[in-house]
């Protein structure tokens, strides 16, 4: 019978950088559409991992002279060659220990949940002539995981104002994924440290696309926890973590590419600048819910990756 120390060590040999536990019952409250337990719903467990991003792959942007590094390995690689990579070699222990794992990767093509932002009032719900519940007691395939909301379940940090999941380990600085089993695992705590996100709105004032509201939030509970972030405007940061921004795009030189750039965001996301591993890239480099955030934490000495040189050393350019 594997412990949870067990799986959780073999998931960082596997390459996640960071993993957490959670029991199903912890996703309570979830709508319908979004709610694990409808996929598998003899899961005793799931487990999710975080992987970083590299401070490295964030650099070229923040000089503002390389900026595939992150679109490639910051973002796509991770969503479509590592992650997926780990979830597989990761799953192979539960199954070959006899427990079925199901794999819940960052792809989400075949979803009904709205998840575009262009209709707040329909979040979490179901979209209308995607598709149909094989019965009527069940969600509409494809049910869509809150990978944020999961990682605060599975205890591995907490979510902050920018709405971006920080771990003591990198902060913002993670992308996540999960795997939900049968095998009994035991649950973590929820996320006991420091509180990690103080409020310095750093996040809103350095966003690019002016997405993060700062005075309305959105607040849940989850497992006993309030969580509560800043409204996202999801248009605005959808069209300008892709380039919308005339200042922080270096790429926009004509007309012709300030209306490609602008454009919603699956269309801006293949505009000009080709997608890297097969996915759209984010071209501002997360200006604020990753970059303001991280130097605002690694400041203040809270992050457990830390780094011999601060990140930010020169003003930040603007065109
Ligand atoms: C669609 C999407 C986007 C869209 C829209 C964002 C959005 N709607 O949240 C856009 C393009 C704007 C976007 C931008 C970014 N994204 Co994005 N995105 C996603 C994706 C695929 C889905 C987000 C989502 O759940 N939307 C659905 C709506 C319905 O969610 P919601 O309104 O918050 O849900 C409500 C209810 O449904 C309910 N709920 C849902 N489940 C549960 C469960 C319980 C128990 C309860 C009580 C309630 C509840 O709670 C919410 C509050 O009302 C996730 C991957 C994933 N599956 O989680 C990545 C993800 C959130 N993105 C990620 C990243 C990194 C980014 C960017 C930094 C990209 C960049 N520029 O480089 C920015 C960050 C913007 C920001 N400040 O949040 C990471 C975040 C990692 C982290 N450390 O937090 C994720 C998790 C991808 C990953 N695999 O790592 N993203
Ligand atoms: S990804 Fe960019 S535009 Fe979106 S919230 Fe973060 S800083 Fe703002």
């Amino acid at each position: 019978m594997l412990t949870s120390g067990q799986v959780k060590d073999f998931a960082r040999r596997c390459g996640a950088d960071i993993v957490g536990i959670a029991s199903m019952d912890r996703f309570e409250g979830a709508p319908k559409q979004m709610d694990p337990r409808y996929i598998f719903p003899d899961a005793k467990a799931m487990v999710v991992m975080g992987f970083r991003i590299l401070r490295g792959a964030l650099r070229g942007i923040e000089e503002g002279t390389f900026f595939v590094a992150y679109a490639g390995m910051g973002y796509a690689g991770i969503n479509w060659v590592y992650q997926p990579v780990t979830l597989w070699n990761f799953c192979k222990l539960l199954e070959d220990d006899g427990y079925e794992a199901v794999p819940l990767p960052n792809n989400f093509p075949w979803t009904n949940t709205d998840s575009s932002g262009q209709n707040p009032e329909r979040t979490g719900l179901m979209r209308e002539s995607w598709s149909r519940p094989v019965d009527p007691d069940k969600p509409a395939p494809d049910v869509f995981i809150h990978l944020r909301i999961a990682a605060v379940a599975a205890g591995m940090g907490e979510i902050g104002y920018s709405k971006m999941f920080l771990s003591p380990e990198f902060g913002p600085r993670q992308r996540l994924a999960a795997v939900i089993t049968d095998a009994p695992l035991e649950p973590d705590p929820l996320y006991e440290g420091p509180p990690l996100c103080d409020r310095c709105m750093g996040c809103a004032t350095a966003c690019t696309g002016q997405a993060i509201s700062p005075d309305r939030t959105i607040k849940i509970n989850v497992a006993g926890r309030d969580v509560e972030w800043g409204e996202i405007d999801y248009s605005l940061c959808s069209r300008y973590f892709c380039g919308a921004s005339e200042e922080h795009n270096p790429f926009m030189v004509s007309p012709e590419d300030r209306e490609g750039f602008a454009q919603s965001v699956g269309a801006a996301q293949q505009y000009k600048v080709s997608p890297t591993y097969f996915y759209g890239r984010a071209l501002e480099g997360a200006a604020g819910c990753i970059r303001a955030c991280m130097i605002h934490l690694e400041e203040q000495g809270k992050l457990k990756n830390a780094f011999k040189n601060p990140f930010r050393k020169r003003k930040p350019w603007r065109l």
